[in-house]
């Protein structure tokens, strides 16, 4: 089988519905490469495989040796103009070294010194945060400060301004995820700077979003209208916590709700929708409680896992890792994905889903 990044062959011997090599053949086929034309009959494999074949691969990165790396890069590169964060990205090896965790996922982490700032500037890339340890940095998004700190997750859709200060003595790493790959590859990317100063330099503890969109059930009257994206700045992990820890009660009192038993999820949703926080973007929580294993589930559609808490093993694909706190698993579409844990586990998910689901193109197997 010919590849789609590799010229067709000449001497490529006969296959199934495929013509006989003569050197008539191989003249039509130079005939081809002349006018940047490809016949299917050399593609249709590679085309339309019979389940999705995605060039990206199971990987796990680990968060120690990210965080030593970020480190270094604290000693050794700016934050400004230019270059505009100190973000590391995850290259799938399947890839070709492009920064992209998968075709459509960018995830990295991003590492900010003591009082440094990163400058503000706005991108139709949609982009979250998700913080595995550390606190200290506000995240300026149109003007509004939003604290960071562990366990909560952090919205700037497309084409907001926003910059981060960190306000403490210490340094602070955290995941950011992003749909830079979907909006290269879709040609539909558009970047301007902002501001020369991150503005709002005051760090409250909940930011003026929250105040307005974080009540459990409540809404705004004056805000009646859908939005795209979720208007909820910041997930606090006191919410998420709380939700996880009263679904497994809720099992082990007998009553309904988790995914599946010891298996307890939350989707972060978008209050105006219901949907999800972002267009392109999906985001979960997830808690397994000790010694609770996960069938196995591929869904058409990428996804990026990261252990917020405890130790387990997960499967992808043909491989298999332990993780512990920090650790990144990529997982591509429709690779088979089963989790275990004998001590507990509490893993953050954000996928390309809300694209596939949008387009009819989801498809999901379990077992
Ligand atoms: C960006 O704006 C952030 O705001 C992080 O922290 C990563 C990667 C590429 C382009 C813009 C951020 C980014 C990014």
């Amino acid at each position: 089988m010919t590849s789609l990044s590799s010229p067709v062959s000449p001497s490529a011997s006969a296959g199934p519905g495929q013509p006989e090599p003569s050197a008539e053949l191989d003249a039509l086929y130079r005939g081809f490469s002349d006018e940047l034309l490809v016949p299917l009959w050399t593609e249709i494999g590679e085309l339309m495989p019979r389940t999705p074949s995605p060039a990206a691969r199971p990987h796990v990165w680990r968060w120690d040796r990210l965080f030593r790396l970020a480190e270094r890069s604290g000693d050794l590169v700016p934050v400004g103009r230019g270059g505009e964060r100190r973000a590391i990205a995850l290259a799938n090896p399947g890839l070709g070294g492009a920064p992209f965790a998968t075709s459509t996922l960018w995830a990295a982490i991003q590492y900010l010194k003591p009082r440094e700032d990163a400058p503000v500037h706005r991108h139709t890339q949609n982009a979250f945060r998700f913080v595995v340890e550390g606190e200290g940095v506000w995240t300026v998004v149109d003007g509004d400060p939003v604290a960071m700190r562990r366990g909560d997750l952090l919205l700037t859709p497309g084409w907001h301004f926003h910059g981060h200060h960190n306000q403490s003595d210490r340094p602070m790493a955290w995941l950011d995820g992003l749909d830079i790959p979907f909006v290269h590859h879709m040609g539909s990317a558009f970047f301007e700077t902002g501001p020369d100063q991150v503005g709002d330099r005051s760090a409250p503890d909940r930011s003026r979003a929250e105040r307005l969109w974080a009540h459990p059930g409540l809404r705004p009257v004056a805000r009646p209208d859908p939005l795209p994206n979720s208007p909820i700045a910041a997930y606090r992990w006191e919410h998420t916590d709380a939700a996880l820890d009263d679904q497994l009660a809720l099992e082990r009192e007998g009553h309904p709700g988790v995914v599946e038993p010891g298996h307890a999820a939350v989707r972060f949703s978008n209050p105006t929708t219901g949907g999800d926080v972002m267009p392109t973007l999906r985001a979960e929580m997830h808690r397994l409680a000790p010694g609770a294993r996960t069938a196995a589930r591929r869904e058409v559609g990428s996804a990026v896992w990261q252990v917020f808490d405890g130790t387990g093993q997960v499967h992808v694909g043909e491989r298999d890792w332990t993780v512990t706190r920090g650790d990144l698993v990529v997982v591509p579409s429709w690779a088979p994905l089963a989790i275990g844990t004998d001590s507990g586990l509490d893993l953050f998910r954000f996928s390309d889903s809300p694209i596939f689901e949008r387009l009819h193109l989801d498809r999901v197997q379990v077992g």
